[in-house]
């Protein structure tokens, strides 16, 4: 591949494995009536906006993959196994098989390390993809036609603290742009998390049944809101100067880092994005984002 790479797509798509429940695909075991539809039907509109969109990799940073010393890479050509959800094996038991674009993968691994971060290639076949990063990928490509990167979330807020995270996470999406551009690929990019993240502990007896589902409190959904409404109108730097207090206070699941690395790697994006659907899982807040980075002069379209 000789032409420069690029971003070509863009998405702030979460990760609840009920989303995968409720659509019922043959990979899952277990079987739902409905549910969550409007999250659902806001992946559809992102579905129906990536099939116009020529790309050749996904590249994924998932809050569900946790790796306590550096940042690894899924480094293995080819998995296929069993993903089930810990916390809802009820919901997720999930066949998987899925293809790596293990080249990209050690090119962002190379460049992360010439910068001095931490970085590891994950090389064990038997290894389990964790339950993000499927969900994520599902949900925006459910042939499961295209290899993905995946990138794990090292926990730097919770070993180290919020402003680590945020320099980290920056520097990492700076190193994904340019590993990108050197590879030649055209990539849809992902950050696997929901916005606000305290949820109910108890289920109701029929998961599926919405007469449960609402936002776990207020001030969770003012928070929520204050970041959906700064993001559509292409504050996407403002976002991520609060996100320190965003993750304090609505125990938001970008503490992982997925969030800041994705509008750092689009280089904090003013344009409009594409808004999908906003909803709540188990009273946690969830938003589905789309950008759609115009190519630079005399490179070619999406
Ligand atoms: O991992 C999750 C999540 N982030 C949000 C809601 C429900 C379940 O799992
Ligand atoms: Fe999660």
């Amino acid at each position: 591949m000789s032409e420069k790479g690029r971003i070509v797509a863009a998405a702030l798509a979460p990760h609840p494995p009920h989303l995968v429940y409720a659509e019922n695909p043959p990979q899952n075991e277990p079987s739902a009536e409905c549910g969550w539809e409007q999250l659902r039907w806001g992946y559809e509109k992102l579905r129906r906006d990536l099939a116009g969109i020529d790309f050749d990799t996904i590249v994924v940073l998932s809050p569900h993959w946790q790796t306590y010393v550096g940042t690894h890479f899924l480094g293995v050509p080819h998995f296929k196994s069993l993903s089930v959800d810990p916390v809802f094996p009820n919901l997720f038991r999930f066949h998987y098989e899925l293809d790596v674009d293990v080249e990209l993968a050690r090119m962002m691994h190379d460049e992360a390390a010439d910068k001095g971060l931490v970085v590891k290639m994950m090389e064990n076949p038997d290894f389990r993809v964790d339950y993000g990063t499927i969900v994520s990928c599902h949900l925006s490509n459910p042939d499961w036609n295209k290899p993905i990167v995946g990138i794990s979330s090292n926990r730097s807020t919770a070993y180290y603290s919020v402003e680590v995270m945020q320099e980290q996470a920056k520097e990492l999406g700076r190193i994904t742009r340019k590993a990108i551009e050197k590879s030649g690929r055209r990539v849809l990019l992902l950050a696997s998390n929901s916005l606000s993240h305290r949820h109910f502990t108890t289920e109701a007896s029929v998961p599926e049944d919405m007469s449960h589902e609402h936002i776990y409190n207020h001030h969770q959904y003012l928070w929520d809101m204050r970041i959906i409404e700064m993001l559509r109108s292409g504050k996407t730097q403002e976002v991520v100067d609060v996100m320190p207090e965003f993750i304090e206070q609505a125990v938001s699941e970008s503490d992982a880092g997925s969030f800041t690395w994705l509008l750092s790697a689009l280089d904090y994006p003013k344009y409009d994005p594409e808004f999908y659907a906003y909803g709540t899982v188990i009273g946690t807040g969830n938003a589905i984002f789309g950008w759609y980075p115009e190519p630079a002069e005399g490179g070619t379209p999406a």
